[in-house]
């Protein structure tokens, strides 16, 4: 045990490796069991203490989280010098990231435990859901983004009036929350009229494969498309629950690109199907958007 032990102090973990594997995230959860989703790259050494009751009475763990572009050679050996413990994390998806474990090694003092950690392991369970291939950019997103919320009003007093939208909502779920079996029974969409289901074929009424995966409001969502087999389609729909479902030409990448720029204003989504071409909600987007954002492209948001 150390000086630093016997006065009351806690026992020193640190958490090392490269930028954006998600050791920030790591502490932010162990501390309040919450996180930010939102990856901002860390400059300097930040605490978080932990407190855990064990048989032995409460024990103190003082959790350094160190930025993955390391600043200053002094200030990270500061650190390694008086550990008790370290954690190194490399990000499953991302190779160079468990390339460069070595290079981390040697800052580790040989003197205390090390615990190898690779992260983002959901990204692979998502894959295994979809049959082992994940639409393209899925993987790019989530393991560098993840999920976020966004909602505002625009407060301006023109529109604000009468029955002109001027909200905007973005919820990209988890990607285990998008890839999972938690929307059997609950997504579905009618076969063509043109099929009529058999008796023993009524599960095709009742579920379909959709994934929601940016639930921007609790009647509809931008989703993907699952056949029975497990695969996904290319290409992501807009789906509104119990009504309708409309694919789109577009890929995940490029919502993703429309997203940003939309800022997700109104049923944007709909924007980007043939079938809702001229709906009340895809004229008001595109009376709008360019009354509250400068630079607004038209073409973007096309079916
Ligand atoms: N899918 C997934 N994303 C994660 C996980 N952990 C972190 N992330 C995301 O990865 C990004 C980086 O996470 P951080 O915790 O900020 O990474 P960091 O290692 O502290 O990065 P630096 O501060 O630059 O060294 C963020 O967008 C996180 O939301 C995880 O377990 N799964
Ligand atoms: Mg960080």
């Amino acid at each position: 045990m150390t000086k630093r032990h016997e006065s009351g102090g806690g026992f020193k973990v640190i958490l090392l490796g490269d930028r954006n594997v998600g050791k920030t995230r790591l502490a932010e959860w162990c501390q309040s069991e919450g996180y930010t989703e939102e990856y901002s790259a860390s400059h300097d050494p930040a605490l978080y203490r932990l407190l855990m009751n064990t048989n032995r009475g409460p024990i103190h763990f003082d959790v350094w989280d160190l930025p993955g572009e390391v600043k200053s050679i002094d200030i990270l050996r500061k650190h390694v010098d008086d550990a008790d413990a370290a954690i190194l994390m490399f990000d499953l998806q991302n190779p160079s990231s468990l390339d460069s474990i070595p290079l981390w090694l040697p800052t580790a003092n040989e003197a205390f435990p090390v615990a190898l950690c690779g992260n983002k392991h959901e990204v692979d369970q998502a894959r295994e859901y979809a049959n082992g291939i994940l639409p393209d950019g899925v993987e790019e997103f989530y393991s560098q983004v993840g999920s976020f919320t966004l909602e505002w009003e625009h407060m301006s007093p023109e529109l604000t009036t009468g029955d002109l939208p001027s909200t905007g909502h973005i919820q990209i779920l988890p990607i285990t929350t998008t890839f999972g079996d938690n929307w059997r029974g609950i997504t579905w969409f009618p076969l063509p009229d043109h099929i009529k289901p058999r008796r023993d074929d009524e599960w095709r009424l009742t579920y379909r494969g959709v994934l929601p995966f940016d639930f921007f409001i609790p009647e509809a969502c931008m989703c993907f498309i699952q056949a029975p087999d497990g695969t996904l389609e290319d290409h992501i729909a807009y789906h509104s629950f119990g009504h309708e479902l409309h694919r789109t030409r577009y890929t995940f990448k490029d919502y993703i690109e429309r997203l940003v720029a939309s800022y997700g204003f109104w049923y944007w989504g709909e924007t980007l199907c043939s079938e809702s071409r001229f709906s009340a909600q895809v004229l008001s987007f595109r009376a709008n958007m360019p009354r509250i954002f400068e630079g607004y492209e038209d073409g973007l948001f096309q079916p």
